[in-house]
């Protein structure tokens, strides 16, 4: 803002603002995802109560679909778009309604980031976020990415995955709810922490044997009869480099327990985040503000910068079927024929893929018995002592 008191945030040249300077200390930004209906929003409302006095939590809504949020929101993004409209205009399912809000709203990036910003200076310290009950909506979603990106590029910034653990209790949910958190966790490149949620009706602690010991998942995967159970059973066996480094916290959202130990695993998540993330996210940042820079030069020659080309059909657009008209598509899409060579190589490929699988798993069930026979030996040796 180079020392002029700006009094509306639109006098401020946003778009620079946001990259051109450093990671900050405050707040501390908390991204709460989960699965439909796992408690997010109670979640939030909860934290918000614990965390009032001590870290004056800044609270942004971004779930344009819900009626009411229990929480007062500073941001909300249902007084930016109005999801229904939305729906109506563009002739939209209920989660093409969330993408496009979501993306409207990312339209306002900057504008968010310096909310949050000037937050951080008037003293709140941490600024919790509550998605979209779709977490694919928010996972996969460009505006997802863009959001995440654009809040951990400036301020530290975790992720609270809330799981159901009465939801859970049934291995193949508990083990797609895994493979949610799995795939969140490699796609954010950010601290970790799962909630788990709800033991104020079930006891989280069979969740974190099931993590810990494959056997007692196993055992548990073996009373379930369903025909997943197989695919069930060797993902759990992928995942387990996942469980290790998982912190986990049993919580209630709606009485408040377990929010002790919840509020200081968040601020080891903040620590994680200041010492192996932020170099991280600092070379990003520096690496977007170098690609912004060289954006905002006009090309020498028009040539030199490329001729145009339409990039696809808008909503509006008659179809065109004229030799000037390029559609990008998707590889998958485009129909491709496969001469008979190819086929062979791709059988040979799928083969030996089958077979890395099948040798990592038995890599690690003799990894398990070689564990299981040390453990055993121990046991003879301290009852002969
Ligand atoms: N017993 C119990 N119920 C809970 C708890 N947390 C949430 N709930 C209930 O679970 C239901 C869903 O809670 P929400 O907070 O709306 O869940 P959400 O993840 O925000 O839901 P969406 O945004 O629709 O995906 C509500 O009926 C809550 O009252 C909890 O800790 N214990
Ligand atoms: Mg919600």
């Amino acid at each position: 803002m180079s020392g002029k008191a700006a009094s509306s945030i639109d006098d401020i040249n946003l778009d620079a603002l946001v990259l051109e300077e450093g990671i900050r200390d405050a707040p501390v930004c908390i991204i709460v995802l989960g699965m439909a209906g796992s408690g997010k929003t109670t979640f939030t409302r909860s934290l918000i109560e614990h965390a009032q006095a001590k870290f004056n939590p800044y609270v942004v809504n971004l779930d344009p679909a819900c009626r009411e949020v229990p929480y007062a929101a500073h941001i909300d993004i249902r007084d930016t778009v109005n999801y229904k409209e939305v729906m109506k205009q563009y002739q939209l399912g209920p989660n093409g309604g969330i993408v496009t809000a979501l993306n409207m709203f990312t339209t306002k990036m900057p504008k968010f980031v310096e909310l949050v910003r000037r937050a951080g200076e008037r003293g709140h310290k941490w600024c919790i976020i509550d998605t979209p009950g779709q977490i694919e909506v928010f996972n996969w979603s460009a505006s997802g990415s863009i959001i995440t990106e654009g809040l951990a590029t400036m301020f530290p910034t975790i992720v609270v995955y809330v799981m159901d653990v009465v939801r859970s209790a049934c291995p193949t949910t508990f083990m797609s709810n895994m493979l949610y958190a799995c795939s969140i966790l490699y796609k954010t490149r950010l601290p970790f922490l799962v909630a788990l949620n709800k033991i104020d009706i079930k006891d989280c602690s069979f969740v974190q044997e099931w993590m810990t010991d494959f056997e007692v998942f196993q055992d548990a995967l073996e009373e379930e009869h369903s025909y997943v159970n197989n695919l069930t059973r060797t993902m759990s066996l992928t995942l387990d480099t996942f469980y290790e480094h998982l912190i986990t916290c049993g919580v209630s959202a709606k009485t408040g327990v377990g929010y002790g130990p919840l509020m200081s695993r968040i601020l080891d998540c903040v620590a994680e985040y200041e010492q192996d993330y932020k170099p991280v996210y600092e070379k990003m940042r520096l690496q977007r503000l170098a690609e912004q820079q060289v954006k905002s030069q006009p090309a020498a020659h028009i040539d030199a910068a490329g001729t145009a080309v339409p990039m696809g059909l808008d909503l509006n657009d008659p179809p065109s079927n004229t030799d000037n008209s390029i559609f990008l598509m998707a590889p998958t899409i485009v129909p491709q024929q496969m001469d008979a060579d190819e086929e062979i190589e791709s059988d040979a490929k799928s083969k030996a893929e089958e077979q890395n699988f099948q040798s990592f798993v038995q890599d690690h069930l003799n990894a398990q018995q070689i564990k299981r026979d040390r453990l055993e030996r121990n046991q003879q040796q301290q009852e002969s002592k």
